[in-house]
């Protein structure tokens, strides 16, 4: 007879994940880190009460907002590579919709979460219940369905039992490199109470090995070949890079063939910011020697991106008519595009390969000369920029000091607004994981949450929160959890009075910044201050400089409120563009000037076929 516990499914669900381990090149480590909540009916007496009853199984994080504590999250996975994860649990209904955003933004960012929405009634015998979708064409609806496109994984547990399929392949999914996103267990709330014996073998420790795989040597070779053959070949780092650890890997390929290299929002930190091959950002948002590099490079050898419009300048960076592309990604249709040569494998291990396939092969002096002076060009650029004398503060400046206050391995965290363009270009990163930009979905108010996430994955390190006024207000809650768990974040909270970024935008196209200023004064030192954190305010670089020194010496969340100029001129483009739709149509003169302009831009599209 087989040995079985008599559980309900909720209880059945933790026992198991309690008991999950992840492992990568022979390191184990537990793969769930906690789970983060907010109870109502729904979750409260299925899920709640299997918690309440065992502390010990998983760290239970009580969070302000559903949609925040998914970015927390999703911040979490990201800082421990994908090797770790939190679940979420909510109520039916609006809780539970507070989650797609965060859903959305795990899916995209290809982040594992495992989401656990209470649903409606399995039994439906007392429909409708508080909260419930009615949809007159069919039954086994609710508002749950809508997790379905933004998730890698969805399953609703309508038995007790189902618990051992749902819960199986929502481990697999969570742990693939190629499949990682939010895995979204609906969970009826009659279900959750429900019991039923569950098998011992359910509840034992399991192993996910995260493989290391390689592309077929066919391609190797076919990808060895072009990279001799290229003249001006350049390397774009993606996040699947760091993510893989291969950031040595590609430091020993670079010194060896001396092939420069750009990196993506998630990549930036695959290089040192000084090291000789390292371009910085490269595309919309990209560096002088990055773009200018990229618009000749005839070879561009893609590792772990998935070239996002930000990447590529909407298709404009790569100018060369005979330029072709070798891509490294652990997933095939990424591998595959722009026509690519695709190594679909683990980045460090393809790395690797290509480097023993390419001993003794280095890029011509002249151009290794050409990218090491852009480099240094570059720097002096971000040495002007941190260093511009401005009142009220520059943002490049608050940044430059920001950097100059923080050690090494310290992160930086940021998502939405004018901060992230800026980072991308201005930040020195020292450390693979010291730089945490969400450019994958640039959500506002990703910042505090995914900040936390970031210090509940790497208590080691300082973790620096750089927010808008405009993110602080969408989401300014999970201040409160840092506080009440003892996670230090050091918040720089940079008040510019409104949407600076698309003020910008709106600007260059003619719509004069319309809607993008806030008109009444909001006091959010204050208002951070009245959520429990040490709250310091700087109107000047000098005052910044003293408040980002005293925050190093404090052990519980700081926040330092800055103020800017909204309307002060920012950190220029650097031969880059964004594809930004301009109306056809329209009366006023500054926008039918930038659909002229748009016109033209929009000639330099390719499509790399
Ligand atoms: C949830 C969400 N809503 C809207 C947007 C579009 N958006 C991008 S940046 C931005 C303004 C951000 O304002 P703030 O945080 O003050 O930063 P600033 O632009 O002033 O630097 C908006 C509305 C977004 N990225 N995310
Ligand atoms: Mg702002």
């Amino acid at each position: 007879m087989e040995r079985s516990e008599r559980l309900t499914a909720s209880q059945a669900l933790l026992r198991f994940l309690a008991v999950q381990v992840v492992e990568r090149d022979g390191v184990r480590r537990p793969f769930f880190g906690g789970c983060f909540g907010i109870f109502g009916h729904g979750n409260v007496a299925g899920i709640g009460q299997a918690l309440f009853e065992r502390p010990d199984l998983l760290r239970y994080v009580p969070a302000r907002n559903e949609q925040a504590m998914v970015h927390a999250a999703v911040g979490y996975a990201r800082q421990l590579n994908r090797l770790g994860a939190w679940m979420c649990t909510s109520s039916i209904g609006p809780g539970a919709t507070n989650m797609l955003t965060g859903a959305a933004l795990a899916t995209v960012n290809r982040l594992p979460v495992l989401l656990v929405p209470g649903d409606v009634f399995a039994s439906r015998l007392p429909d409708p219940v508080l909260q419930q979708l009615e949809t007159s064409s069919r039954g086994d609806v609710s508002v749950n369905d809508c997790f379905v496109p933004v998730s890698r994984y969805f399953d609703r547990i309508e038995r007790p039992e189902q618990v051992i399929p749902a819960a199986l392949a929502a481990l697999r999914v969570l742990t693939s490199p190629t499949e990682a996103g939010a895995v979204t267990l609906a969970f009826p709330q009659d279900v959750q109470a429900e019991a039923f014996d569950v098998p011992a073998e359910f509840l034992a420790e399991r192993v996910w090995h995260v493989p290391r795989t390689r592309p077929d040597d066919a391609s190797l070779y076919a990808a060895a070949e072009a990279i001799r053959a290229a003249k001006r070949p350049l390397v774009v780092a993606g996040g699947g890079l760091i993510y893989s650890e291969a950031t040595d890997a590609l430091r020993t390929f670079c010194d060896a063939t001396g092939i420069p290299v750009g990196e993506t929002q998630a990549g930036k930190g695959a290089l040192p910011y000084d090291h000789p091959s390292c371009l910085g950002a490269i595309g919309a948002t990209g560096t002088s020697a990055a773009n200018r590099i990229a618009a000749e490079a005839d070879l561009v050898l893609g590792i772990g991106t998935r070239y996002s419009d930000f990447t590529t300048a909407s298709k404009t960076a790569f100018r060369n008519p005979d330029v072709r592309f070798v891509n490294v990604n652990v997933a095939e249709p990424d591998a595959h595009k722009h026509a690519a040569i695709p190594l679909v494998g683990d980045a460090r291990a393809t790395l690797e390969r290509l480097a023993e396939l390419l001993a003794g092969h280095s890029v011509d002096a002249v151009y290794r000369d050409e990218a090491e002076r852009l480099a240094r060009a570059w720097d002096d650029e971000v040495t002007r920029l941190y260093t511009l004398d401005a009142s009220p503060p520059a943002q490049s400046a608050v940044l430059g000091c920001v950097n100059a206050a923080s050690a090494p391995h310290d992160v930086v965290v940021c998502a939405a607004g004018s901060m992230p363009g800026d980072l991308h270009k201005l930040w020195r990163t020292r450390d693979p994981k010291g730089y945490h930009v969400e450019y994958g979905y640039s959500c506002m108010g990703y910042e505090i949450p995914g900040g936390l996430g970031v210090k509940l994955a790497a208590p080691e390190r300082e973790v620096y929160v750089l927010v808008g006024d405009g993110s602080y207000l969408m989401l300014p809650g999970e201040l409160v959890t840092a506080v009440q768990e003892g996670l230090k974040l050091t918040v720089v909270l940079v008040d510019n009075g409104g949407y600076a970024s698309i003020g910008a935008l709106s600007r260059a196209l003619g719509t004069e910044g319309f809607g993008t200023e806030q008109r009444v004064p909001v006091d959010l030192a204050a208002n951070a201050e009245s959520l429990g954190a040490r709250v310091f305010r700087a109107e000047t670089l000098d005052e910044l400089r003293d408040a980002l020194e005293r925050a190093r010496a404090e052990t519980a969340t700081v926040v330092i409120a800055v103020k800017t100029d909204r309307l002060a001129e920012g950190v220029p483009g650097y031969e880059s563009w964004w594809d930004v739709p301009v109306a056809e149509v329209a009366e006023t003169e500054g926008v039918l000037a930038a659909r002229g302009e748009y016109e033209q831009k929009r000639v330099g599209e390719r499509r790399h076929l």
